[in-house]
């Protein structure tokens, strides 16, 4: 039985459905509807931007350490509902029941980290240049923050926004994926509860993409968001980077990436297979940070290449409930999107890892397939061997599990065959020389380099984010997040009771340079 989900603007359920109605469906049995959604349209997005700008100023006079101890409750409830809300995070996505588990866990890690953020947004006591003067740093909250995520990770992702935000004294406008609208409530109600928050503080509207667009748009024009994070497409974080820069705001941006991995002839190649089958095909090639090219050295090549085929082949796919590498696709928009990357593939590539590419069938079968393919939106993994640099496959982000497969033969053709997409997020590097790790790290446009790991699976405490077409040099997580949710103001105070003007009134000490010691 699905139920009904609305937005929640100013601590009230939004009635009626202004922008339509909408249903969030399992992919893996697209028979069930796991909920009915309401959607709202671009005056709800505005409301709330309005109810949460109403509720700032008293949010902001919360102590922070009180603020912390919310967040320490919202960590203690999430902990306690985790295995709910990981089973929705499968049924509306399709992921894994281990990895949405994972994903709970990284909210939980969020909320550990920053609980003790509360008793810490040190400021600074600076010394003044004058006597009997003194001068301060403070963090003080950016005001509204309208947060816009995807929904590959529906909780675990906004949590990064969400907490840090709050734990700031901003209040939220929240704008989840519409095709993760139960899970995206469920997490609404755990921070509502959990953190015992006030109408306003935290909103979440549910809408369509030009909704929300036209709805950010007007918000920004009434003075009612003063920050917007956004994660999801290079494309339209464009769109919302060209609309923040009319209102003089920069925004946190976590865009699309071609993640290469280089596999050098140091490596421990059946380490190194391993990886590339977790991070090309894990979440179905569904995150951010999932494996867009491999770059293997020429020497090894063909061992590396055939056990990656077997891997490929004999990798577990099919019901998110059982012990599978991937699912589906999150939903018909990714389905239909990953047949477009398939027409990608050119007569002069080779294809490993599968017999069939498209949709599994029962006509086009996947052997060992766990459950019914028909039920849901099921993909064969496809490894495509001989990309080459003007090739769109090499070029474009395609999410799915798809991976492309070149060689190289000295590191600093590997590194730009790496960085040629021009994309930033995530890089891995497989090697037993420290050398090649560090010297990779130096010339890899990536925000986030592993090494002997997996492009996929950033720690909740690292600064994560892109460069390039990944993002704007914004960093989530952590103590980094802290410069996106504050603004540093400086203060200075002079108790001389004179007027002491800075630069003109200070005291200079008289060096004598021509002093040299005896020879
Ligand atoms: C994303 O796909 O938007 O590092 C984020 C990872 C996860 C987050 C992915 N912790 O793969």
């Amino acid at each position: 039985m699905s139920t009904s989900i609305t937005s929640v603007v100013g601590g009230l359920e939004v009635p009626g459905a202004p922008g339509g109605c909408v249903q969030s469906v399992n992919p893996a049995r697209v028979s069930e509807v796991v909920a009915e959604v309401a959607l709202g349209d671009a005056g709800t997005f505005a409301a709330a931007a309005r109810a949460a700008r109403a509720a700032q100023r008293s949010w902001a006079d919360v102590p922070a350490p009180v603020r912390g101890r919310a967040v320490a409750h919202m960590g203690r409830l999430v902990e306690a509902n985790a295995e709910r809300l990981a089973r929705l995070v499968t049924a509306e996505t399709g992921k894994p029941y281990a990895e949405a588990l994972g994903e709970v866990r990284e909210i939980v890690d969020t909320c550990d980290f920053f609980l003790g953020e509360g008793r810490r947004l040190y400021g600074q006591t600076v010394p003044s240049e004058m006597p009997d003067k003194q001068l301060f740093t403070f963090r003080t909250p950016v005001g509204v923050a309208a947060v816009i995520t995807a929904g590959n990770f529906p909780v675990a992702v906004p949590s990064w926004y969400l907490v840090p935000a709050l734990l700031c004294g901003n209040t939220v406008v929240w704008k989840p994926a519409d095709y993760a609208s139960a899970s995206a409530r469920a997490l609404f109600d755990l921070l509502g509860h959990g953190g015992g928050l006030p109408a306003g503080v935290l909103n979440l509207v549910l809408a369509d993409g030009e909704q929300t667009f036209a709805g950010l748009t007007r918000a920004l024009q009434d003075g009612c968001v003063d920050k917007i994070g956004f994660t999801g497409s290079s494309t339209v974080g464009a769109r919302i980077g060209e609309l923040a820069g009319r209102h003089l705001q920069s925004p946190c941006l976590e865009l699309g990436g071609k993640n290469p991995m280089v596999i050098t002839p140091t490596a421990d190649i059946d380490l190194a297979v391993s990886a590339a089958l977790f991070s090309g095909f894990g979440t179905a090639g569904q995150r951010c940070t999932s494996l867009g090219t491999i770059i293997v050295h020429a020497s090894i090549a063909g061992e590396f290449t055939s056990k990656l085929d077997t891997a490929v082949r004999q990798a577990p796919v099919g019901d998110p409930s059982a012990g599978v590498l991937y699912g589906p696709m999150l939903n018909q928009r990714f389905a239909d999107r990953f047949e477009h990357y398939l027409t990608w593939i050119q007569p002069h590539h080779h294809l490993l890892g599968s017999d069939h590419t498209g949709r599994i069938t029962t006509r086009n079968p996947r052997p060992g397939f766990i459950g019914d393919p028909a039920a849901g939106l099921y993909y064969h993994p496809v490894v495509v061997a001989g990309v080459r640099q003007d090739d769109t496959l090499f070029r474009e982000e395609t999410f799915g599990p798809i991976i492309g497969l070149t060689t190289y033969h000295d590191l600093d053709e590997a590194i730009t065959l790496a960085n040629a997409p021009g994309y930033g997020l995530s890089s891995s590097i497989y090697t037993r020389d420290a050398a090649d790790a560090f010297h990779f790290r130096r010339h890899i446009t990536a925000g986030m380099i592993s090494v002997n790991n997996s492009t996929s699976g950033a720690e909740a405490h690292l600064p994560f984010g892109g460069n390039a077409k990944s993002g704007n040099g914004s960093r989530q997580s952590g103590t980094w997040i802290l410069d996106q949710f504050t603004r540093w103001q400086s203060m200075n105070w002079d108790y001389s009771g004179t007027l002491q003007k800075a630069q003109m009134d200070t005291t200079e000490l008289t060096p004598d340079q021509s002093f040299r010691l005896d020879d």
